[in-house]
């Protein structure tokens, strides 16, 4: 019986909660067996230690066979300080470069957009995860001065950007839906990095000849997200417009409480780590309304990614099976249901 170690880094906010419901429903399985160790790192151990991540921390946690991750974020800490501490260092140590993230409207879910309904959108945004405009490079001079200048440097290599797209073709070919691929950039204004990107996407999509391509600006994409988002199959990103896109991608399935994540290292060199795409949610910690099925997903994207398939069709299953036959749901997807409640019914009908 196969055994998987799991690193989980529950985070900030609500991550404990959704992670709790995660881990729930990943014990219910029974097979594989997955076994979890805790860190705490976090805000809150930030404010403990001065460290979100210890010394250390990362080759610790590199003999993991992966990493459940909840979320990022806390009020009394700027943004940037936390992402760049915490999640952007553990995406970056363990070239986990390919960001994927899969939006499903599922039976029995209402989309914003009118008349969509189960089944129309079946999307996965790819998302490079690694460099681009997150490259933590740049610089203030002159602060709170007249003269202030802030430079913020977005980095595109050949290296980075052909092997995401490469995923992108690959990810198509393995889906065997549509069979395309839509590249996003905003290459009429970006002159160098994304005229590239636009180059190199041409170029690689010569080895794929039974794959359609497509290249949107990324105002025409968000546009089309919400006109003909039927038409969308594999979408492929750079760092921030892949992040920006799938917060929409996230609320045409109906909730960001549905939009699970993986962040992949393709090669199999260092664990990939799962999340959910929703952050912290201040509004929402410790009321236990928070939905929790978006890192369920991320759950069973993880047992997928680590050969486990049957598995993750189990929790997919049960996932569709709950949205389509009950109201046992949390606020944001229209039910009064609490998470521990949602994360009991997925576990049961996991469990079999
Ligand atoms: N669970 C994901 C999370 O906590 N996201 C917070 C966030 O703002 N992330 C930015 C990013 O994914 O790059």
């Amino acid at each position: 019986m196969s055994r998987y170690h799991i690193a989980v880094i529950a985070g900030d906010g609500v991550g404990p909660e959704v992670i709790a419901e995660g881990k729930k429903v990943l014990n219910a399985l029974g097979s594989p067996v997955v076994t979890f160790t805790d860190f705490p790192w976090s805000s809150n151990f930030y404010r403990q230690t001065g460290r979100f991540i210890p010394e250390g921390g990362l080759d610790e946690v590199k003999g993991f066979d992966a990493i459940f991750f909840g979320a990022v974020g806390d009020p009394d800490i700027q943004d940037h300080v936390t992402l760049n501490n915490l999640i952007l260092p553990i995406r970056r140590y363990f070239d986990q470069y390919a960001c994927v993230r899969p939006a499903y409207l599922f039976h029995g879910v209402r989309s914003p957009l009118a008349d969509r309904t189960g089944g129309d959108i079946d999307l996965t945004v790819i998302r490079e995860n690694t460099e681009g405009e997150y490259a933590d490079i740049g610089g203030r001079i002159y602060q709170h001065t007249g003269q202030e200048v802030a430079v913020q440097t977005a980095v595109f290599t050949r290296h980075g950007t052909e092997r995401i797209i490469r995923y992108a073709f690959e990810e198509a070919r393995r889906r065997k839906k549509k069979n395309k691929v839509t590249s996003i950039t905003k290459s009429n204004a970006q002159g160098y990095s994304m005229v590239f990107w636009d180059e190199v996407f041409k170029e690689v999509a010569r080895e794929y000849p039974d794959v359609r391509t497509e290249s949107l600006l990324i105002d025409a994409a968000s546009m089309d997200f919400v006109r003909r988002p039927q038409d969308f199959d594999v979408v492929v990103a750079s760092n921030l417009f892949g992040d920006i896109l799938t917060d929409l991608s996230a609320i045409i399935i109906g909730s960001m409480g549905l939009a699970p994540s993986a962040n992949l290292n393709p090669e199999r060199k260092a664990p990939s780590m799962f999340e959910p795409v929703h952050g912290s949610a201040f509004d929402l910690i410790g009321k236990g309304i928070v939905n929790p099925l978006a890192t369920i997903l991320a759950g069973a994207m993880m047992l997928d990614f680590l050969g486990e398939g049957a598995a993750c069709e189990r929790i997919y299953r049960a996932v569709a099976d709950n949205l389509r036959e009950t109201n046992l749901r949390t606020p944001d997807i229209g039910g009064s249901a609490s998470t521990s409640q949602v994360g009991d019914d997925i576990a049961r009908r996991v469990a079999g």
